[in-house]
């Protein structure tokens, strides 16, 4: 084979390589922008929190976002107590709700396809407040000096108690169980060792606002795996702790469900709000 043909095979190698190499700098380029754009996007509350907030009838979405921006605009990442939320839950009062009341703990995805197709349950996430915040990962802070909605740089859930994202919660569940009556429902994971932490929203918060003559009943639906040989059961020692902390006026019942039953009521949901277990 003469130097022309293999001059020429060496250049079509080389174009080849340098247009190889140049399509994978292009990915990683638009892959790295991609990443950027979209964790701005999923960074930005306002564009969240409004078009969450519209799926609602009957609610000013800008008054809402005003009451909101309120509780930790200006203010240290470390600086916002529950109660800075108090004018939010005023804008939007959770109505009480009888025999309707889900509580959960460790178990957000079940609990959350469970009441998107059985009506008879409403968790807080269920509720306005509770929708337009409940997005995986979503955080927001304000500093002192500014008057913006900072989504970078704000503090992790357990940095601090008083942390603008946790504090929300707080004083969001605070709402919640306070508005509950009748019978209350508390979804919960058999398949852990500790179904309730002591550090949990619903132990540290929910359960001790349940208040007779209004609440009549706490059942626990503790969700266990068929035929599982871990996970643990009624008699959990974390029950025991959730049961000393409810008011004794209060009845308490713990029922172990197998997660296949709940997912055939999530499959199959019946229009009357005959209870799934
Ligand atoms: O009754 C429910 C509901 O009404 C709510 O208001 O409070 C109860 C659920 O809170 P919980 O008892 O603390 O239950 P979990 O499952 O331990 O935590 C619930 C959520 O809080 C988690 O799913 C986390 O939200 P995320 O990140 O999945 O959107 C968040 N959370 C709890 N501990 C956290 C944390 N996020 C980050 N770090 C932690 N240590």
């Amino acid at each position: 084979m003469d130097c022309g043909e293999s001059c020429v095979r060496q250049k079509k190698r080389r174009c080849c390589l340098i247009f190889c190499v140049a399509s994978v700098l292009l990915v990683v380029v638009l892959a790295v922008v991609w990443t950027l754009v979209l964790r701005q996007e999923k960074g930005q509350v306002q564009p969240v929190f409004f078009a969450r907030c519209k799926t609602f009838t009957g609610y000013d979405c800008q008054a809402l976002w005003d009451a909101f921006q309120k509780a930790y605009v200006q203010r240290d990442h470390c600086d916002v107590p529950m109660e800075a939320y108090d004018p939010l839950i005023a804008a939007a009062p959770v109505e009480p709700a009888c025999n309707t009341v889900m509580l959960w703990s460790k178990t957000k995805d079940l609990v959350h396809k469970f009441t998107e197709k059985n009506k008879c349950f409403v968790t807080l996430e269920d509720t306005v407040l509770g929708f337009v915040l409940n997005v995986n990962g979503l955080t927001w802070c304000g500093k002192k000096g500014s008057n913006k909605t900072f989504t970078v740089g704000c503090p992790k859930w357990t940095d601090c108690d008083n942390n603008p994202v946790r504090s929300f919660w707080n004083r969001a569940s605070a709402a919640f169980a306070d508005a509950a009556c009748g019978d209350v429902t508390v979804m919960l994971n058999g398949s852990i060792d500790v179904p309730v932490t002591p550090d949990s929203t619903l132990r540290r918060i929910e359960v001790k606002r349940l208040s007779p003559p209004r609440v009549k009943s706490l059942t626990v639906i503790l969700v266990i795996q068929e035929n599982s040989s871990t996970g643990t059961n009624c008699a959990n020692a974390s029950l025991k702790d959730v049961r000393k902390d409810l008011d004794r006026r209060i009845k308490y019942k713990c029922k172990e469900v197998i997660e296949s039953q709940i997912q055939e009521c999530i499959d199959s949901p019946r229009n009357s709000c005959g209870p799934c277990w």
